[in-house]
């Protein structure tokens, strides 16, 4: 592959070169935005000079892999790549390829900066490309909606959050009319390749994609991204998703801000549910940045087979310690997806998951005969009993992002304090503020981090693609080091799989990378949770940082699992 220096959409030959920020921009951004406008990425010593591409050992699934070599015939045992460094003296850019890209599913700090590597890819390394991007996720590359990705659509986005270039959505491609259309459009574009920018269901639609393509000899090639700030998307190869690292930071912030106020006031209890879906890795995340009182890790959860009665002890037992210290304030996190882990509650869920698949839920209640955990509903709030017959998502999951637990969870240690209290075990105040963090750490201006991984992943998917890899997701690794010294690659989608029940039948998924017990993230928070319980150890992080000695600061969790691997 012929070598070149790129920063900012422009070919440099080694320079840093700036810009004028285009008139829309200059005049609605804001200084920090600008300044991170002009921030150069740094590459991968790998992408910066001439590379090639080496194969290693065929791959197998992460289960069920019977099932996944027929799902997918043309894909399975497909082996990693790794960019390598060849000595090859640098040759002028080569052929011109036409490129989609989409980005799918919620947003995620980064986003911009993986579809800004992918264009200086094509700019560095290819001669007269061209990019197109799908508005509004799958959706517009069943609808043939796109615009063409230049230098001045992209610019404006570079290092800035959200997903608003081109947008982003929930649809999945999965009818074999989807499908059609979207042969229909790759066709209709002439692509040469497909970057698909998402989480765990649209890098498997990624590969169902793939896979349908390969199988009809068709020269459209497909590349997964990993993102999603719920940082359940990894695996030994793509050690983090993209997001993961700013959104923590995000909460952190804001986490530390209730912390200070709560010891200011001494007077509230603040259950804070954090977003992160099923797995509890944010919250995780969060509790070993911030040092809070209370924190329910869900995998724990499920792993002890809690009852929802077990956890509202366990918080009610902690705040009844803390009232005999004096403290009767106090923050306690609660994953998203904690609801979902309650082993009770998950046969719940499975069962209303069946009937709303095949059945009508009728005002008459008819459909509750069916329900083996019929007390368990009736014991609920009515709030969250409504919220749990929401629709499922595109995907077939619960939308637990509307799942008040926070809430649900105050009321039920009110309840058992209520309880104490009248056995004379408990005469303090207790007031709770429930609060949902969420929407709010989806869409800040990437951290260093992000930025600089994501423009990794976009440059690697070009690459990917350049050499005529398709069913593999970007891949860059060795994230501890400094950014020149990270290793980019792609590993087979299918080693990623395995099988799981949706909307009533088995459909190949990504294996969601749940928090480990035994992984050093969690080992640590455990050996400090009980101190944190009692003391207050608070610690307020501040805002991200974009300059300074802890700018480049990777999170806890990524710093742990990499030392725990070494
Ligand atoms: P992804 O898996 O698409 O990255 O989801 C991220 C997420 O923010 C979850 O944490 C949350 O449960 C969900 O999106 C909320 O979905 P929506 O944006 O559709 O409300």
């Amino acid at each position: 592959m012929p070598s070149a220096a790129v920063a900012n959409g422009f070919t440099t030959a080694g320079k840093s070169s700036t810009r004028s920020t285009p008139g829309l921009l200059s005049s609605t951004c804001s200084e920090v935005q600008r300044s991170r406008l002009q921030f150069v990425l740094p590459l991968p010593s790998v992408l910066k000079n001439s590379f090639k591409i080496v194969d290693g050992s065929p791959s197998s699934s992460a289960g069920s892999p019977d099932e996944i070599a027929k799902l997918f015939p043309n894909l399975f045992g497909q082996p990693p790549a790794m960019l390598v460094p060849c000595g090859s003296t640098e040759a002028s850019p080569d052929r011109s390829l036409r490129i989609g890209v989409l980005l799918s599913g919620g947003q995620a700090p980064g986003g911009h900066n993986v579809i800004s590597g992918i264009f200086d890819y094509l700019q560095a390394r290819t001669r007269g490309s061209k990019l197109y991007g799908f508005r509004g996720g799958p959706a517009g590359i069943m609808k043939c909606k796109y615009v063409e990705l230049t230098t001045d659509v992209i610019y404006p986005y570079r290092n800035q959050g959200g997903f608003d270039m081109i947008c982003s959505g929930r649809d999945k491609i999965e009818t074999p009319k989807q499908f059609k259309q979207a042969e229909e459009t790759v066709l209709k574009l002439d692509l040469d390749g497909l970057v698909f920018i998402g989480g765990d269901d649209s890098n498997t639609n990624a590969c169902l994609l793939a896979e349908n393509f390969r199988g009809k000899n068709m020269k459209t090639r497909v590349i997964g991204c990993p993102k999603t700030i719920d940082g359940d998307l990894k695996c030994k190869e793509v050690p983090i998703s993209f997001g993961f690292d700013t959104a923590c930071k995000i909460y952190a912030e804001v986490i530390g801000n209730v912390m200070t106020d709560c010891r200011s006031t001494g007077k509230y209890y603040h259950f804070i549910r954090l977003m992160g879906r099923a797995a509890s890795h944010i919250t995780l995340e969060c509790a070993l940045k911030t040092h809070p009182n209370i924190t329910i890790i869900g995998e724990e959860v499920a792993a002890n087979n809690y009852t929802l009665k077990n956890v509202t002890d366990y918080i009610t037992d902690i705040i009844c310690k803390r009232a005999k210290l004096g403290y009767n304030y106090g923050v306690v996190l609660i994953p998203e997806g904690l609801i979902d882990f309650i082993p009770e509650v998950q046969q719940l869920i499975a069962e209303l998951n069946e009937i709303l698949a095949h059945d009508v839920i009728d005002e008459a209640g008819l459909w509750k005969k069916k329900l083996q955990s019929q007390h368990l509903f009736d014991f609920l709030p009515q709030a969250i009993q409504k919220q749990l017959l929401l629709e499922r998502d595109p995907h077939g999951n619960v939308q637990v992002a509307k799942i008040e637990t926070e809430r649900m969870l105050i009321e039920m240690v009110e309840n058992e304090l209520e309880k104490r209290r009248q056995e004379g075990l408990y005469n303090k105040q207790f007031k709770g503020q429930s609060h949902f963090f969420g929407y709010e750490g989806r869409c800040g201006l990437p951290s260093n981090f992000d930025a600089n991984y994501c423009y990794a992943l976009g440059f690697g998917a070009g690459a990917l693609l350049h050499s005529g890899k398709t069913g593999l997701i970007s891949s860059v690794s060795n994230l501890g080091a400094p950014v020149e010294e990270w290793t980019v690659g792609g590993t087979a989608l299918t080693s990623l799989m395995d099988v799981e029940r949706r909307h009533g039948e088995f459909k190949p998924v990504i294996k969601k990378a749940m928090v480990e017990l035994d992984g050093a993230p969690f080992k640590k928070f455990a050996s400090m949770r009980d101190e944190w319980a009692i003391k207050n150890q608070f610690i307020n992080p501040g805002p991200v940082q974009f300059v300074g000695p802890r700018a480049n600061d990777i999170s806890h969790t990524l710093m742990l699992e990499l030392g725990a691997q070494t």
